[in-house]
């Protein structure tokens, strides 16, 4: 947020720290106690701050955001070998959780305003074979969920949502933890809110927090019976301390970025050729991601941009090209373009620059003035 160029390569992110003696504090203790891990005091007590900050009932913590998916889609018990309906545009993460867990995905198509899964391809693609469906809050934008619970009601399906991208969004003052059976976060260091590694179940239903914990320990029941073969997904106490930390400057964190992504939006609002992300005014953001999505209906202004950004030491990203469903892992299976043409199309379009609560003014404009002009020859 200063006004000093940096001199050093900027990356599409750069973790966020608390202070280190607030860290240094928090993890002293472990010195005397020299309890590391297996829901110790750190754990227990960033579980219940979260559940206050994310307003759920439960927050489950896991040793990274995709261990906790996969684990969701065990604990659900869900029918084996099901479809679950899903979007491509993401990160491999929630495809290959489905996978992992031998489900099969059907990718519906994206919504070209927003990028979250359409609610109007999902019914056609529902057949006796689909156990749930697992949207993504892409970017941070909060999928239609009252249109996706709907459909999931009327069909018995279970709602998992993938909310990576969305720790402390709200809509209508409602938290993104709220909706569906189950929604994961991820902690890892690139997010606005980091463990260093990590990631988080929110859902309300106790039975599901009763098998969760047991999953995560080896399916070790509270009374020592170890009930069925579960996994190790616990996070260490050095996580939970540095996400106890970072929860109290969140507030500060989600304002620098909102300064950051404004400043974006001003220099690059009136620009033709650009589509920025726009947030619904119920909506409270947390300016996860700046993707913008250029008009040329080939990647090559995007791809000119990201070139011309690099040979200046920027690092831009494109997330998310390409779609899951075109991975070398999964394109003999699934063919994108012709079922899911606006996420193709996005795909090939969307560049995520630089956004971090360090990241200057001054950067900002050094970044806007390369976009500007390569879109403009
Ligand atoms: N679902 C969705 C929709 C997701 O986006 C993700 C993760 C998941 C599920 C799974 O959650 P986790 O299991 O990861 O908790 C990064 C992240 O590793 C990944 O967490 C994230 N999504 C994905 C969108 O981005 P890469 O391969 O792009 O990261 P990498 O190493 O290239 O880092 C990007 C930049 O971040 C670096 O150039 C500099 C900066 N950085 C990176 C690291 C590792 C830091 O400042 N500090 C760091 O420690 O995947």
């Amino acid at each position: 947020m200063s006004d000093n160029t940096s001199l050093r390569p900027i990356a599409v992110t750069r973790s966020s720290m608390a202070p280190l003696d607030e860290y240094v504090a928090e993890i002293a203790p472990l010195w005397e106690s020299r309890w590391l891990t297996n829901r110790g005091e750190k754990h227990r007590q960033l579980e219940a701050d979260l559940q206050a900050y994310l307003q759920s009932p439960h927050a489950s913590l896991f040793t990274n955001g995709h261990a906790a998916l996969e684990c969701a889609l065990e604990a659900l018990n869900l029918p084996a070998g099901g479809e679950i309906i899903t979007t491509p545009f993401t990160f491999a993460s929630t495809t290959h959780a489905i996978t992992r867990k031998g489900f099969t995905p059907v990718f519906a198509d994206i919504k070209p305003t927003d990028y979250t899964l359409d609610p109007e391809k999902i019914e056609e693609l529902i057949t006796p074979n689909t156990v749930a469906i697992m949207p993504v809050h892409v970017y941070g934008s909060l999928c239609d969920t009252d249109a996706i619970e709907a459909i999931a009601k009327k069909h018995n399906l279970k709602v998992i949502y993938d909310a990576a991208h969305a720790f402390g969004v709200k809509r209508q003052g409602v938290s993104a933890a709220t909706f569906g059976d189950v929604s994961m976060f991820s902690f890892h260091a690139t997010k606005v809110f980091n463990t260093i590694e990590g990631g988080g179940l929110t859902f309300t239903d106790d039975e599901l927090a009763t098998r969760l914990d047991e999953w995560k320990n080896f399916g070790i029941a509270s009374d020592g019976q170890t009930v069925f073969a579960g996994g190790n997904g616990k996070m260490n106490e050095f996580c939970a301390a540095m996400g106890i930390c970072n929860l109290r400057h969140i507030e500060e964190e989600i304002a620098k970025r909102k300064h950051a992504f404004e400043h974006y939006v001003e220099r690059l609002g009136n620009l033709d050729g650009v589509k920025l992300l726009e947030i619904p005014d119920d909506v409270e953001h947390n300016y996860a991601y700046f993707p913008v999505v250029f008009e040329d209906a080939s990647h090559t202004t995007r791809d000119e941009v990201a070139a011309a950004l690099a040979a200046q030491d920027i690092f831009a990203r494109k997330y998310f090209y390409p779609l899951t469903s075109d991975f070398a892992c999964y394109s003999a299976d699934f063919s994108a373009q012709e079922e899911t043409p606006i996420a193709h199309d996005i795909a090939e379009r969307v560049l995520t620059l630089p956004l971090y609560a360090e990241l200057s003014d001054a950067d900002i404009d050094r970044i806007c003035n390369v976009v500007i002009s390569c879109v403009n020859n």
